[in-house]
């Protein structure tokens, strides 16, 4: 997937639907000449509206249609009969859509959930019928309402991107080198109220249409002992069920002991981030044969599921992209 098809700002132009207009009938059949009036009201125009949608990851399909036009409501007709709405648009985005007015640059709502549905441009409401007119002195009231025009306005989405995986790993670990071999697209980072750590995003696509998001944090280690209120800020960005991927050298003297440094660093950065379920990647394995890893084995921490993997030498990436997408998907089952 090229770069430039992972979008996460449109602006678009949404056009609701006018409502129908209300009708100004009179009941007439053959045993009533003149009867009294039974105008329905007109339908509601259609609305716009943003639908969640977790197998789409780009605002790109968005972005094609410039102009969003929704449908007219219909006229309302004899026997009280309501005019049918208007078509709604529904448009699929990814969670973790904003919406916001492009003139005032207010927010509207955020798309969190899949299946989750709101407006952002609402239909006109559809006229009343003269029924609703009709008063003790005008038994037949010729008026009827019109309906509402639709909307015509300019919004702004953008896609706030939160990491289904985050990276735990020493300096030299070989993050940065993991994320760049995996990533089939870097989202901007504009949105972010990061101010200490600013995480490397990449979004990895998994099996044709899937994808999820490894953000690197560089830092989050280091940055263990320096304050408590680093660690909140950093969790409002990922995933609420994020998997922690943690990654140590092959090539350390004592895996063991080092797993045990980072989750101990990791504590002190957040504890919460010990509930998250967590898997270990032993790195650079192009440097060890079979034989050596077979070696490793018994030193490697109990507990936890380790794969060996090498970015360099495309070793295990499947593998690893598998567990993640397993474990990710396992987590948002349970959510539903
Ligand atoms: N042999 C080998 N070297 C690697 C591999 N991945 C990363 N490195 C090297 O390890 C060093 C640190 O990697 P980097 O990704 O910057 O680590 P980070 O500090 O965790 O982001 C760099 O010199 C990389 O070239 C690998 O799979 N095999
Ligand atoms: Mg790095």
């Amino acid at each position: 997937m090229a770069e430039q098809n992972f979008i996460d700002y449109v602006r678009i132009c949404c056009r609701s639907g006018a409502g129908g207009r209300g009708s100004a009938h009179f009941r007439r059949d053959k045993v009533t000449a003149k009867g009294g009036p039974d105008g329905g009201d007109g339908g509601r125009g259609g609305h716009i509206i943003l639908r969640g949608n977790r197998n789409v990851w780009t605002l790109l399909p968005v972005r094609y249609r410039k102009h969003v036009i929704a449908g007219k409501g219909e006229d309302g007709r004899e026997n009280n009969s309501t005019g049918a709405f208007g078509e709604d648009v529904i448009l699929d985005v990814p969670l973790g859509t904003i919406a916001k007015d492009d003139e005032t640059g207010e927010v509207h709502f955020e798309i969190t959930e899949h299946g989750e549905e709101k407006i952002i441009t609402k239909g006109g409401r559809g006229g009343r019928g003269n029924s609703h007119f009709k008063t003790s002195t005008n038994q037949s009231p010729r008026y009827s309402q019109p309906g509402e025009d639709g909307k015509e306005e300019w919004k702004i989405l953008e896609l706030k991107v939160l990491a289904d995986v985050g990276l735990v790993g020493f300096p030299n670990a070989g993050k940065s080198t993991l994320l760049s071999v995996v990533t089939a697209a870097k989202p901007k980072i504009a949105s972010y109220a990061f101010t200490t750590l600013t995480p490397n995003l990449g979004i990895v696509k998994y099996r044709g249409h899937q994808s999820f998001v490894i953000a690197d944090i560089p830092g989050i280690i280091e940055k263990a002992h320096e304050g408590k209120g680093i660690g909140h800020r950093f969790l409002r960005h990922i995933e609420r069920n994020a998997v922690l991927l943690f990654m140590i050298p092959c090539d350390t003297d004592n895996i063991k002991k080092e797993y045990d440094i980072l989750l101990n660093e990791l504590k002190m950065f957040n504890e919460e981030l010990l509930d998250k379920p967590r898997i270990l990647a032993i790195t650079k394995s192009d440097m060890v044969d079979e034989e050596l890893k077979e070696m490793l084995r018994p030193e490697l921490p109990k507990g936890i599921e380790t794969l060996f993997i090498s970015s360099v030498a495309q070793l295990g990436l499947t593998e690893l992209k598998d567990a993640l997408w397993r474990i990710i998907n396992t987590n948002r089952e349970e959510e539903e």
